[in-house]
This record gives structure tokens, C-alpha cells and sequence, in this order.
């Protein structure tokens, strides 16, 4: 067995380990929250270790213009304490990024998390010892004011609750270091905001971070231009203030609606429409394609059951979207650059305010980089081909290492030091995305091999988390030394996301959804599929004494 770059297996460092925990847990996002709260029911000591200065995770880093939850505020929220989910009141249909931050941070102080949360303090490797059947994690402290500090901590069970899309990508351009002004990435942007007023502005990337905060810094720069390599879908989000009566007659009844949103493939309550497209005549097809639009948000996918099943279906609907942004956008030339020609869904569905309008606006430039990419960047601004568009400061909307980013920057290493780098390097290998053969005690929240980011990530998270502190609690109670996947098992599971994928249309285009967007990534279908099928499988595992799963007593 290969177990690092130069294929030695690294020895286990003498030095004795610092702070012990039953669990050590990365990440203090949603995810990790709820974990220690968790945990702290079973009675177990556990901390979460967090990079940045405050809870939040993604709702800490991405501060940019217009940031805002493409789920509606109701159903982006925990539902595990019914008193919180009654007592904590949104203000939006979508909340934005603040709202959502300030949530995080309420929950934090309501259940008492901070004192167990060790926070700028980033996990650098964890190394599974056999010998003592425990993990042996360093992280690095104070690299924001220079007095660096490394950390071992010692846990029996190491869980990276790292979130999805918090790796940010930042594409290499040639000369970036040589451009004159700043340069921000939406999803690490400055705490105390930034002000493009008066300000010629270039934002590179078309993805749901760009068609969010596009419209808000047109209006405050003085002149906008965007770099498009594909155009991307967005329908309208129709965001507005909560009605408190739709408020109070949904919390009257919350667990109903948490139900219903739990059958869906998403995880979202809607009503799909269980009709082929291509089955309805024109003027339903048409009447069900409006009534989506009108209402707004992503159950615009849900019009008919084949949209993402076969492209003659997709076609339809994406005929749609491209008459509407023909409709709202002047300038014919710039309509049809913005007229998408990928698959509907298959790529992240945008849900936007005012984006295609933003184009009518005079301040707004947009370049068509899809087969001439931005050749550099210089001291005054971007270049493509040999034309320099002149820019006071760069946005680069340009997305994350999705999915597999945050889990491989820490070199984690299982039995024998077999290095998780190593182990995908052709792509992730997982069982139910919550764990991998050959790495002991060690789960991932929301992993690859998981519905993720298929789904409402609220209630994706709780449901790994309890499954996650149940296996834990289980191991505990039979005082098992270790648990972890077969490698059987964890075949049968990548086989099986696949097949479900491939009977779909979403590995047809180049999403970050299957790794496409980062030069050199394996290109391997990465969410699993169907929400509602995947927590019945999770339960029979379960109830099958944890099928799939080998158990030492040390
Ligand atoms: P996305 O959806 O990955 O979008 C990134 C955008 O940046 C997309 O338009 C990319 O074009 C573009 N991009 C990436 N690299 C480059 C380079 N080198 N040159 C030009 N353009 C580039 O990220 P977001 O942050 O918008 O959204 C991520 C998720 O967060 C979103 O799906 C929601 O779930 C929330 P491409 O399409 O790859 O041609």
C-alpha cells in the first residue's frame, strides 16, 4: 500500500499530544454546531476547531454584495429544537447573508457552543494511530497576527464538518500580481465590506455569487464590466419582506411542512409537477413554465419529471428561460451572449434579482470570454486577446474546490498513513459520503457521496449529524475501539451514486458538480441523487447493526 507522495509510510511523531477529546471536530458552520451540541447530549467531551474568528462557516466567508440564500428563509433553518424554530423570526422570503450569519450566531449563544469552539485556528493534518486507535491532529494558531503556534490535539473520532464550498478557486491568470488595484473573491471578501463607489469594476465568472452581487455593484460603481465564460440559467428568487402571517401560519403547523419537504429529491417542500414536458401540449407546457417563473425560485426545475432526465424535455424549459432574458434585455446582441446553451439544472440553477436587467443599464459592459479567455492581467486592468479593458479593482466570482477542496487541504491520513489525497486521486471514494475504508473513527458531514449540494443543506446537515452522533453513540455503548467502512462497501456506494447519475442528465455539462471547474480535478459525478432515498438508505444501515461497517474492540 502507497501511503504518501514519495511512498513511504510517514512515521507517527514522538512528541505527546496536547488537549484529548472523545471527538475533535472541524468546522464550527452549521454542521458543526449542531454536531457539538450533539455530542454533548451523549456525554462525550468533543471541540470544534474553526479557521475563522466566528460561527457561520460559508455565511462568515461569502460577505459579498447581495449574498443571499437561494432556500427560502423557513426552510433554511434548523429544525432539531422547536423552540428555536419558533422563537427566531426572518424577515425575508430569502435571507441574506447577514440575517443568516446573525442566526448562526444566536444559536451559538442560545445552546452555550462557543466555550467548546476554538476559533483561527486551522487544521493541518490528522494522522490515525493505530497503535493507540486514536487520532493525532495538528492545527496551526495565530497565523492572522504572525505568532504562529502549532496545536496537537488527540481525539478518538476526527469529523471534518467543513462545508461544501468553502475552498475558494482562484483561477491562475497570468500577471494577477501585477494588477495595480484590489482584487476580491466573493467568497472570501472583506469583513467591513467594500465600496465601489465611483470605481470602474471587472467581475470575472457568471456562476450564482456573480448574478447575486452583479446588479448591487453596478449600481454603486461607476462603470461594471463582466467576464463571461458561460452563460448560466438564473430565474427570478421574487424575494421579499416575510408576510408574519404566512410566518405564524407556517410555524403553526412547522413540522408538516418539514415532512413534506423531506419527500422531495431536493429536500425543498414544493410540489413537483409529475408530468412529462413532452407529454403536455404547448399551452400547458407554457401555463406550468409561467406559473414557476411567477412564482419564483428554484422549483422552477420542478415544471415537469423529465427536465433533467432527457434533453429533449430540458429544451423545452430552457426555450423558456431564453425568450424571457430575450424579453427583459434591450440590446439583442447581449441577450443572445447571455441565452445559455447548457443544460437547465445541470449546473446550479441561479435564482436572481434584477440580474438580466442589470445589462440595460449603460454602466454595464459584457465581454464573451467562452472562446477567448482573459489572456492576462496587467497593472491597469484585463486582458483578452489584445484588448485591455481598463479596471480600478477585479471581483472573482469565480467559485470553490467543490466538494472535495476543504477535506483534502488537510493531509488526513488512515491506517498505515494512507494519505486521503492519494486515495482519490482519481476521485473521491466514499460510503454514504459520511465515511472512508481504511480511515477509522473519521466521518465527513455532507462528503462526496452524499446529496449535499442536491439538497436544502439545513436539513442534509441535521440528518447526517444525527446519524453521524447515532453510530457514534452505538460504537460508545459496545465500547467498539474503532469503526469504519468496508471497502466493499464503499464500492458498492460509488457504483451506486453513479448509476443514479447516469440516468440523469446532470453529468453532461461541466459543473463544479462533477469537478469540472478546477483544471485537473478527476471528473467524477460527486452528489448523490435523491434526498428521500438516500435517508431511508442511511436508515436501514442502520437498523441492519450498521451494514458496511466493521467494528474493532481493539
Ligand atoms: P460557480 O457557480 O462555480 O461560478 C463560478 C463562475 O466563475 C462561473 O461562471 C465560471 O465559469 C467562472 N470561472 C471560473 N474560473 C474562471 C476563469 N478562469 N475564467 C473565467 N471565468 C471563470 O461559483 P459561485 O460562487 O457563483 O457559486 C457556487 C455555489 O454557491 C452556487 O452554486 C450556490 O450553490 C452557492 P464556467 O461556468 O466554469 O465556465
Amino acid at each position: 500500500m502507497s501511503q504518501s507522495s514519495n511512498g513511504q509510510v510517514p512515521e507517527m511523531p514522538a512528541s505527546s499530544p496536547g488537549p484529548s477529546f472523545d471527538v475533535l471536530v472541524v468546522g464550527a458552520g452549521f454542521a458543526g454546531m449542531y454536531l457539538l451540541y450533539r455530542l454533548r447530549k451523549l456525554g462525550l467531551s468533543a471541540r470544534v476547531v474553526e479557521a475563522g474568528g466566528g460561527v457561520g462557516g460559508t455565511w462568515y466567508w461569502n460577505r459579498y454584495p447581495g449574498a443571499r440564500c437561494d432556500v427560502e428563509s423557513m426552510e433554511y433553518s434548523y429544525q432539531f429544537s422547536e423552540e428555536l424554530q419558533q422563537d427566531w423570526v426572518w424577515t425575508e422570503r430569502y435571507a441574506a447573508q447577514p440575517e443568516i450569519l446573525k442566526y448562526a450566531e444566536h444559536v451559538a449563544e442560545r445552546f452555550d457552543l462557543r466555550r467548546d469552539i476554538q476559533f483561527e485556528t486551522r487544521i493541518e493534518s490528522a494522522m490515525f494511530d493505530e497503535a493507540r486507535g486514536r487520532w493525532r491532529i495538528e492545527a496551526r494558531t495565530g497565523f492572522g497576527d504572525g505568532k504562529a503556534d502549532t496545536i496537537v490535539f488527540d481525539a478518538k473520532y476526527f469529523v471534518m464538518a467543513t462545508g461544501c464550498l468553502s475552498s475558494a478557486n482562484m483561477p491562475a491568470i497570468e500577471g494577477i500580481g501585477s494588477f495595480a488595484g484590489p482584487t476580491y473573491h466573493t467568497g472570501q471578501w472583506p469583513h467591513d465590506g467594500v465600496d465601489f463607489t465611483g470605481q470602474k469594476v471587472g467581475v470575472i465568472g457568471t456562476g450564482s455569487s456573480a448574478v447575486q452581487s452583479i446588479p448591487i455593484i453596478a449600481a454603486e460603481a461607476n462603470h461594471l464590466t463582466v467576464f463571461q465564460r458561460t452563460a448560466n440559467f438564473a430565474v427570478p428568487a421574487h424575494n421579499a419582506p416575510l408576510d408574519p402571517n404566512v410566518q405564524a401560519q407556517i410555524k403553526a403547523d412547522y413540522r408538516d411542512l418539514r415532512e413534506r419537504a423531506k419527500k422531495n429529491r431536493n429536500g425543498i417542500q414544493y410540489v413537483p409537477n409529475d408530468v412529462s414536458a413532452l407529454e403536455a401540449t404547448a399551452d400547458e407546457r407554457r401555463a406550468e413554465f409561467q406559473f414557476r417563473w411567477q412564482r419564483g425560485g428554484l422549483s422552477f426545475t420542478g415544471s415537469f419529471n423529465d427536465l433533467l432526465l432527457d434533453k429533449n424535455a430540458n429544451d423545452l424549459a430552457g426555450d423558456f428561460v431564453r425568450d424571457k432574458i430575450r424579453n427583459i434585455v434591450d440590446d439583442p446582441e447581449v441577450a443572445e451572449l447571455l441565452c445559455p446553451k447548457s443544460v437547465l439544472g445541470c449546473k446550479r440553477l441561479c435564482a436572481d434579482t434584477g440580474y438580466y436587467e442589470t445589462y440595460n443599464r449603460q454602466n454595464v459592459l459584457l465581454v464573451d470570454i467562452s472562446n477567448n479567455p482573459i489572456s492576462r492581467i496587467v497593472a491597469k486592468g484585463i486582458m483578452v486577446a489584445d484588448r485591455t479593458y481598463e479596471v480600478d479593482a477585479i471581483v472573482f466570482a469565480t467559485g470553490f474546490d467543490a466538494m472535495t477542496g476543504s477535506l483534502l487541504k488537510v493531509d488526513i491520513r488512515g491506517r498505515s498513513g494512507l494519505s486521503l489525497r492519494e486515495k482519490w486521486r482519481e476521485g473521491p471514494k466514499t460510503y454514504l459520503g459520511l465515511a472512508v475504508a481504511g480511515f477509522p473513527n473519521f466521518f465527513m458531514v455532507t462528503g462526496p457521496g452524499s446529496p449535499s449540494v442536491l439538497t436544502n443543506m439545513l436539513p442534509t446537515i441535521e440528518q447526517h449529524v444525527e446519524w453521524i452522533s447515532d453510530l457514534i453513540r452505538d460504537a460508545e455503548t459496545k465500547n467498539v475501539a474503532t469503526v469504519e467502512a468496508t471497502g466493499e462497501a464503499e464500492d458498492d456506494w460509488c457504483a451506486h451514486v453513479n448509476d443514479i447519475a447516469d440516468e440523469t442528465l446532470f453529468p453532461t455539462c461541466n459543473s463544479w458538480y462533477l469537478g469540472a471547474n478546477i483544471p485537473g480535478k478527476p471528473r467524477v459525478f460527486m452528489p448523490y441523487i435523491g434526498f428521500p432515498q438516500y435517508v431511508e438508505r442511511c436508515e436501514k444501515i442502520a437498523a441492519a447493526n450498521y451494514a458496511g461497517f466493521a467494528f474493532s474492540r481493539g
